[in-house]
C-alpha cells in the first residue's frame, strides 16, 4: 500500500476525455462524471506537466449504434479487428458535446490529444486505437518529452482511462490511476474486473490525498 507519493517534475497528469457528452446530460453521460473536475482542479497545481484527450468521432463512426440498422446502444459487434462495444452517438466533432465542459479550467495543458477520429476504428486508450496496432502518437511524444511517470484522471475509468493507463504501463511508464479523480460507467461489473487487471499490469492505484508536490 502506497501511503505517500512526492511527484517529480517529470510526472504527467493525463486528463481523459472530461467532455460535456461524458458528463451529465450528455449523450454518453457517465454517472457523476463532472466530479472528477472539482478533484482535477486541486491536484493540476502539484503536477508542472498536464496532457488533455479528447474523444473526437466523425459522423457515422464505426462505434455509433446509429451506424447499424439493427443494432442498439450497449451492444457488440464483431469488426475487423475484433469486438467492438457501439453507444449512442456522442463527441461528434465540432458539437458541443465534444467540448471540454465548461468548468474544467486547465490552461496551462500543453497538448491536447484527439482520438477517435478514424471512422472505422474507435480508440478507447489514449495510446493505440481499439485495432491495438495504430498508434496516437502519445508514446512518442512523451518520450521525447522526457516523461517517466503517468498519473491518469478522468472520464471512464472502465473504458478510455482503464485502456490508456494499460497501454502506458505497457510502453514502459510508470502508470498511476487516481481513483478518486474518475468516475465509471460500469456496466456488466466492469470496475471489479478492471482493478484486477490493473494489479497484474503493475499499475497503482492511489487517491488524490496521497500526493504531494515535489519538494525542491
Ligand atoms: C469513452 C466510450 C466511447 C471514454 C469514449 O471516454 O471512456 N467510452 N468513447
Ligand atoms: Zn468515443
Amino acid at each position: 500500500m502506497v501511503t505517500a507519493m512526492h511527484l517529480t517534475p517529470t510526472d504527467l497528469l493525463l486528463v481523459v476525455d472530461v467532455q460535456n457528452d461524458f458528463c451529465p446530460g450528455g449523450a454518453l453521460a457517465v454517472p457523476d462524471g463532472d466530479a472528477v473536475i472539482p478533484v482535477i482542479h486541486r491536484i493540476a497545481p502539484l503536477f508542472s506537466h498536464v496532457i488533455l484527450t479528447q474523444d473526437w468521432h466523425p459522423e457515422g463512426h464505426t462505434s455509433f449504434a446509429s451506424s447499424y440498422v439493427t443494432r442498439k446502444a450497449f451492444e457488440q459487434v464483431e469488426l475487423s479487428y475484433g469486438l467492438q462495444t457501439l453507444w449512442p452517438d456522442h463527441c461528434i466533432q465540432g458539437t458541443p458535446g465534444a467540448e471540454f465542459h465548461p468548468a474544467l479550467h486547465l490552461p496551462q495543458a500543453e497538448l491536447i490529444l484527439r482520438k477517435g477520429f478514424r471512422p472505422h476504428v474507435d480508440s478507447y486508450s489514449a495510446f493505440f486505437e481499439n485495432d491495438h496496432a495504430t498508434p496516437t502518437g502519445l508514446d512518442g511524444y512523451l518520450r521525447e518529452r522526457g516523461f517517466h511517470r503517468v498519473f491518469l484522471a478522468g472520464l471512464a475509468y472502465d473504458y478510455c482511462v482503464h485502456y490508456s493507463a494499460l497501454d502506458a504501463r505497457r510502453a514502459g511508464f510508470e502508470t498511476f490511476v487516481l481513483r478518486d479523480a474518475c468516475r465509471a460507467i460500469d456496466f456488466a461489473g466492469s470496475v471489479a474486473r478492471i482493478q484486477t487487471d490493473f494489479a497484474k499490469a503493475g499499475i497503482i492505484e492511489l487517491n488524490t490525498n496521497q500526493l504531494s508536490a515535489a519538494t525542491p
